[in-house]
């Protein structure tokens, strides 16, 4: 039996990828015998850094049985650890969502706090206690952070995202049209890929009385997708919420190029809810938003909303 696993959701992002890696050098350099595993299969992206820098492939996992105690990092809902981790084990989490289950997990120490990566509160972990870092991990990081803050255009992005993102630049060497190259690695949804990434990316929660699918592209090249291939996404959204047994099911657009999202919904139902929510207005199944918002600040919109409904 192992001692500790540092892990996030299945299928992992990039921020997800960074932070367990990163975190387990982080314990280890403090004595900790921790390891980085990941379940499923990370996101093209977190796969992309991952080749572009030759780093190691984090270990790939089934489940914690070989561990005695798991820390979570960029994750702290149920759903998406799909029951493979017993959450008797869980002793400390590291999250940056509003909405979450920390309080579900009776052992575990939480730190949550909504700056605009999880590698932003990883990075901290490590200029706070004057750490050395290796290359590989300030890499991860880096990129995490330019990832999830869009560039530091997205609305999640706070100062302690630019800090340390500053911090980390110190030990690696990127191109400054790095931020670029990273999006276009995730932008090729040429033929099966786009269904593959809309459900490898999806996440469904319990709001309110219903249950409520998100699926999130980000993606150059958002508005030709969606006037080539939006049958398609609406399709695939269809087939998500018949088999999850979902109330609502839209997907959060975010073009990263032109700086705008674009909402699609299939239904009428959730595009009434979405218009009061968001102030959006659909036309056909798409509204489109001229602010980069992400899934993670959508819900607890949607939340307050269905709670509401509730009370
Ligand atoms: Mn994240």
């Amino acid at each position: 039996m192992k001692n500790q696993l540092v892990t996030c959701y299945v299928n992992p992002d990039l921020d997800g990828v960074a932070s367990a890696v990163a975190y387990a050098e982080f314990l280890n350099s403090q004595g900790r015998e921790a390891q980085a595993g990941i379940l499923g299969k990370p996101h093209d992206e977190a796969r992309y850094v991952l080749t572009r820098f030759r780093l190691p492939s984090p270990e790939e996992i089934a489940d914690d049985k070989d561990y005695q105690e798991v820390i979570l990092v960029d994750a702290s809902d149920l759903n998406g650890l799909e029951s493979r981790i017993n959450q008797e084990k869980v002793i400390e989490i590291i999250d940056h969502r509003k909405v979450h289950d920390a309080g579900k997990f009776s052992r575990a120490k939480a730190q949550i706090e909504l700056v605009g990566a999880a590698a932003t509160l990883i990075t901290e972990k490590f200029s706070a206690a004057g750490s050395q870092i290796s290359k590989e991990s300030a890499l991860l990081l880096y990129s995490a952070i330019i990832s999830n803050t869009l560039n530091f255009k997205g609305s999640v992005t706070t100062e302690r995202d630019r800090q340390a993102s500053a911090w980390l630049a110190q030990f690696i060497q990127v191109p400054p049209d790095y931020w670029r190259e990273l999006f276009l690695a995730k932008s090729d949804l040429a033929g099966s890929k786009l269904e593959e990434r809309i459900r490898g990316d999806f996440a469904w929660f319990t709001l309110g009385a219903k249950r409520v699918g998100i699926a999130q592209l980000e993606i150059i090249g958002a508005e030709d997708l969606i006037r080539q291939r939006g049958d398609e996404i609406i399709a695939a959204l269809e087939e998500l919420k018949a088999d999850l047994n979902l109330d609502y099911v839209f997907q959060n657009t975010i073009e990263l190029d032109k700086l705008r999202n674009f909402i699609i919904a299939g239904d009428k139902d959730c595009q009434e809810l979405l218009t009061r929510v968001l102030g959006i207005e659909f036309s056909g199944c798409i509204a489109r938003k001229d602010q980069l918002m992400m899934r993670k600040q959508i819900v607890p919109l949607i939340k307050d909303e269905l709670e509401r409904l509730v009370n």
